[in-house]
């Protein structure tokens, strides 16, 4: 029997829509948040997804400063793969979360692919939360995350010139027809990695018949053209359960406290990590052996893996050319 690809588990550790007084493990600091990338790296994650935060109230940051030493603490101290955010949070626009591109040049980052409703405002508000929290959280009924055409334009650009490979952020099917288009007007190249966001209240639902619709519509229109898939379920069990899926079906797995909080029904999770072990679990369960940093990187065709199956394939005039090292390891 064919021994299934291994599966890259990423950790997203802390997010721009969620607030400090949400969890205690949520980090805040620059310390923190390179603690808890080399326990999920350590645990298991070969994808380390970061957000900063302003150090001294929590807030969700643009900071380049902030980037820069995490990113370098993460580097320093493990060989996952460190992917930046250009989602950014609440009051960000798009030229401030673009700039981590230019100025960290990551190996990958992520790339929103269009403008929803994006609503915490449901969230529990908390006696440990301050005051900008609720705020942050009540600002979200009139929200729209912002990620017009221009938007993207402008962000595939500066991936462009920089090199870096994107992450696309899918939360809904209509966002997987806006990757089509930036495909077809190369603004974007095949092949292409997509994280199915599921569970974001504003967007597409986390279950299992929309997972499996959202994947049976990016196989319809990408067609030959050979793509790697991740799940990121938002909130309790959806990241488990869309987890498990993803690993019977194929796909990656993401994981965090960035998207989930808790680590059973009845245990609110400790760290980034014991929800990255939970994740390692389910895969050994379902047979998925776990991918090292470097199978990671060429699963997911970066650059320090050398030739880019783009100029491989534009070279021996096949587009996803089975014979490239990236084109085996990716699934259509
Ligand atoms: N928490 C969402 C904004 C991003 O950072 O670019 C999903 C996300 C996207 O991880
Ligand atoms: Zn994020």
């Amino acid at each position: 029997m064919r021994e299934p690809q291994p599966v890259i588990i990423s950790c997203a550790l802390t997010g721009g829509m969620t607030v400090p007084g949400q969890s205690p493990a949520i980090p805040v600091t620059p310390e923190q948040i390179i603690g808890a990338g080399l326990e999920a790296a350590a645990a298991g994650a070969s994808l380390i997804h970061v957000h900063v935060r302003d150090p001294a109230t929590g807030r969700p940051a643009a900071d380049i400063g902030l980037f820069r030493e995490v990113i370098a603490g993460i580097r320093e101290g493990s060989d996952a793969i460190v992917q930046p955010t250009t989602g950014g949070g609440v009051g960000q626009t798009i030229a401030d979360r673009a700039e981590v591109l230019r100025q960290c040049r990551p190996e990958m980052a992520s790339f929103n692919l269009g403008s929803f409703n994006f609503g915490i405002f449901p969230v529990h508000h908390r006696p440990s939360m301050a005051p900008w929290e609720i705020d942050y959280l009540e600002s979200t009924r009139d929200y729209v995350f912002r990620n017009t055409f221009a938007d993207m334009y402008l962000l595939a650009e500066r991936f462009r010139e920089n090199e870096i490979t994107p992450e696309f952020e899918a939360y809904d099917v209509g966002h997987l027809y806006n990757l089509v288009h930036l495909l077809e007007h190369d603004i974007v190249q095949s092949p292409v990695h997509i994280q199915f966001v599921l569970g974001v209240l504003g967007a597409n639902a986390a279950s299992l018949e929309q997972l499996i619709h959202m994947l049976q519509t990016l196989r319809s229109q990408l067609g030959s053209n050979p793509f790697t898939w991740s799940v990121a379920g938002v909130g309790y069990p959806a990241e488990f359960h869309l987890g498990a899926a993803s690993l019977m079906l194929g796909g990656h797995v993401r994981v965090g406290l960035e998207d989930n909080l808790r680590l059973t029904l009845n245990a609110r999770a400790d760290s980034n990590g014991a929800l990255v072990q939970k994740a390692v679990t389910l895969a050994h369960l379902l047979d998925r052996r776990v991918a090292t940093a470097s199978e990671a990187r060429r699963i997911l065709n970066l650059r320090s893996e050398g030739v880019r199956a783009t100029e491989v394939t534009a070279a021996s005039g096949a587009r996803g050319d089975p014979a490239t090292s990236s084109a085996e390891s990716v699934q259509a």
